[in-house]
């Protein structure tokens, strides 16, 4: 069974795995330990990963990159409007309000969700992982930032098992990076926990965590981030600048041109890695619009001066995660920090002088996500024994849930979850009803969430269910945020006992005032600070205040139903399932093909260049008998025939017309071969006998 971990980035995928010795870093087709998230649909077939950067600039409009930026958002979100703007393929707005990717494949329009879309780059890591580790890869642990809401991670689950992988979490980027450091540390002090903030810049985001370690286990204290902060806002503040400067100098405007916009923006980006190492770097490009080399220059310093507005956001989101903590700076152990992103070195300046200390590089900036991941996905797979470790994580919102107008809490404006809730987490929330009744789940801070996402989360209606009498039934409702950070109804039981209701209802908890007539107990059964993977052996028993553990309680179960806002259905995700499948096939038909041709292509080769002189010699002298003529004709017919057809009706055919070509090529040459072959046998046998 595999313990793999993915990082699956906005730029980068990495893929680690935990070997009997350590974690080991994945090699794609290219020998490459990053693979570019990125899809491409080509002419005959799609082209994934490196495959698919290499033929962004020839395919534009049907190349797909970011889209992780795309995946569970809404189209009318106006970040998201904003995002779409900057992405050169077409979208829409689908039913459910999500995105659709419109682009020609195959001679035909294709429209595919963003779901779908990450599903096919997730095939292709699942598809490195499998060729590497020669097993089936469906267990895996896979990262994910920690502001992604319910419906982003739910997604992330759908195109997962659209691959045909299975996560066992979704673990938040940092807890990862926390989990891969404090792990292998042994030297943390005994006098009391060590605190440690990991900054991790991306290419889109940047996120901050505040972790506790001590021996043992770790502790995430706050996650804080700016969703919309990464290594391309340096490449975009490069890009306006020289789209202004070429406009002027070559009277060329970018903007107009896809390609050319693409081109730049990929320059830029180059551009910028090599002013983390240079103190000034040139910029040229060939043709880049209207027949016209462009060429340009920019010192570090000035580069600086453009992103100094960056640069200082950077430090917002790492103020918010120490105040989320309850830390000042001079508690922090140290600073790491990790995501390519972080490569400029501007960067390391400003976070130095905001910590009071020299930032580290202890881990691999651009694995250590992946890293951590595998090492989760082993502690939670049943198979793979890893050392006693304990991860608890924090979630990042408040949840609140309300029922039929009222809000249940306990106690402060509605909140269940509260942000920072060690998870995952199951409360269970008790009903006195009549009647079937719906709860609806929210995120209760709207400003704790990236700008422009919904408070929604989802609904659950909770029956229908037949009360013994006329008297109100006691529901308990077992609501869980589970380890994927996604809020679910567990489950809903009717109880009943041969108690006097009116025992229970001084039960009521003194803070839910609002609620009293509706929900008289609210009891929290676990939370993180039990190891987060016991808790799904919680048995429904385990309250607090022991009520259920009376035997003479009768328990029924009671129809869930959840609503999401958004999302994919059962039968929708077969059909994109389906659809994965179709494609894949078409794919591998494509390229089955071209092997086939390539076969023919070398034996075509082989036979006029190697075999062909000795082939002459074998049909026309010595071995004269070995061919007759009408053989000898055939042979060079149908090899000429051959390289014809190669070259013009053959250039793109089935697999199935290459191999039919070969056989009728190896039908003539073979017999001739055979012939050959017994006759240098039997002389050899004849030679050996002689020399003994
Ligand atoms: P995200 O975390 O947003 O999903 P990601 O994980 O794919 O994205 P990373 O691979 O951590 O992102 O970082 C990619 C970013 O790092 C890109 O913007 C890239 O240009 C930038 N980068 C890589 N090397 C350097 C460098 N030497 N100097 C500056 N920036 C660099
Ligand atoms: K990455
Ligand atoms: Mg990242």
């Amino acid at each position: 069974m595999s313990v793999v971990g993915f990082d699956i980035g906005n730029e980068n995928c990495v893929i680690a795995v935990v070997k009997q010795r350590g974690v080991d870093v994945l090699l794609n087709d290219e020998s490459k330990r990053e693979t570019p998230a990125v899809v491409c649909f080509g002419e005959k077939q799609r082209f994934l990963g490196s495959a698919g950067a290499a033929s962004a600039v020839m395919n534009p409009k049907s190349t797909i990159f970011q889209v992780k930026r795309l995946i569970g958002q809404k189209f009318k979100d106006p970040e998201v409007q904003n995002e779409l703007k900057m992405l050169p393929f077409e979208t829409s707005e689908g039913k459910d309000g999500g995105i659709l990717i419109h682009l020609k494949y195959l001679g035909e329009t294709h429209t595919f969700t963003p779901v779908q879309i990450s599903a096919m780059l997730f095939s292709h890591l699942k598809d490195i992982a499998e060729k590497n580790l020669e097993i089936q890869v469906t267990d895996c642990v896979i990262g994910v930032p920690s502001y992604f809401t319910d419906l982003q991670r739910r997604a992330y689950l759908d195109a997962a098992t659209i691959a045909g992988l299975k996560p066992l979490r979704l673990m938040h980027d940092c807890a990862a990076t926390a989990l891969s450091y404090g792990i292998y540390k042994t030297d943390f002090s005994n006098a009391g926990p060590t605190y440690v903030s990991f900054v991790d810049i991306g290419h889109c985001d940047t996120q901050v965590s505040i972790v506790s370690f001590e021996a043992g286990h770790m502790r995430i204290l706050s996650h804080a981030f700016d969703s919309s902060l990464g290594g391309r806002d340096f490449d975009e503040v490069l890009f306006v600048y020289f789209a202004k400067q070429f406009k002027e100098l070559y009277s060329i405007d970018v903007y107009s041109n896809v390609r050319a916009s693409i081109r730049l923006r990929s320059a830029c980006e180059k551009l910028k890695k090599v002013l983390s190492a240079n103190a000034e770097a040139p910029l040229n490009i060939e043709c880049l619009m209207d027949e016209k080399d462009v060429r340009g220059f920019i010192k570090r310093e000035d580069f600086e001066r453009l992103a100094s507005g960056l640069l200082e956001r950077i430090s917002v989101p790492s103020r918010k995660a120490l105040a989320d903590a309850g830390l000042s700076v001079g508690k922090i152990h140290s600073v790491e920090l990790v995501g390519s992103g972080s490569r400029i070195p501007a960067i390391a300046k400003l976070l130095s002088s905001l910590f009071g200390k020299e930032p580290s590089r202890t881990l691999n900036a651009s694995e250590c996500v992946a890293r951590g991941c595998s090492l989760q996905c082993a502690m939670l797979s049943p198979v793979f024994r890893v050392r006693e470790y304990e991860v608890q994580d924090a979630f990042p919102f408040s949840i609140g849930f309300v029922s039929g107008g009222d809000q249940i809490s306990t106690g402060s404006n509605g909140i269940l979850f509260p942000k920072g809730q060690p998870f995952p987490s199951i409360k269970v929330l008790t009903f006195q009803r009549n009647n079937l009744f719906n709860l609806e789940a929210f995120y209760a801070n709207p400003n704790e969430l990236p700008a422009g996402v919904s408070t929604k989360i989802s609904s659950f209606t909770i029956g229908p269910f037949q009360a013994s009498s006329n008297e109100k039934a006691r529901i308990k409702v077992k609501v869980q945020l589970n380890l994927h950070g996604i809020l679910t109804v567990e489950s809903a039981m009717l109880v009943k006992d041969h108690m006097d209701d009116s025992t229970r209802r001084g039960n009521t908890h003194p803070q839910m005032d609002k609620t009293k007539a509706d929900l008289d107990s609210l009891t929290e059964v676990a939370n993180g600070d039990e190891d987060t993977t016991t808790v799904h052996s919680q048995s429904s028993d385990a309250t607090a205040n022991g009520a259920l553990k009376d035997k003479a309680n009768q328990k029924f179960e009671i129809p869930v139903n959840e609503n999401i806002y958004g999302g994919m259905t059962e039968g929708e995700l077969s059909e994109a399932q389906e659809k994965e499948l179709q494609l894949a096939q078409q794919d591998k038909a494509v390229e089955q093909a071209k092997d086939q041709k390539n076969a023919l292509e070398s034996y075509v080769y082989e036979l006029r260049n190697k075999v062909e002189p000795q082939m002459y010699y074998v049909l026309f002298n010595t071995y004269r008998s070995f061919a007759s003529d009408t053989e000898r004709e055939g042979i060079s017919r149908n090899l000429q025939e051959t390289e014809e057809w190669l070259y013009e009706d053959g250039n793109d055919e089935t697999e199935n017309a290459y191999t039919a070509k070969m056989q009728d090529l190896r039908k003539l040459v073979d017999p001739v071969e055979n012939r050959y072959k017994d006759e240098e046998a039997r002389a050899q046998a004849t030679r050996d006998l002689l020399n003994c």
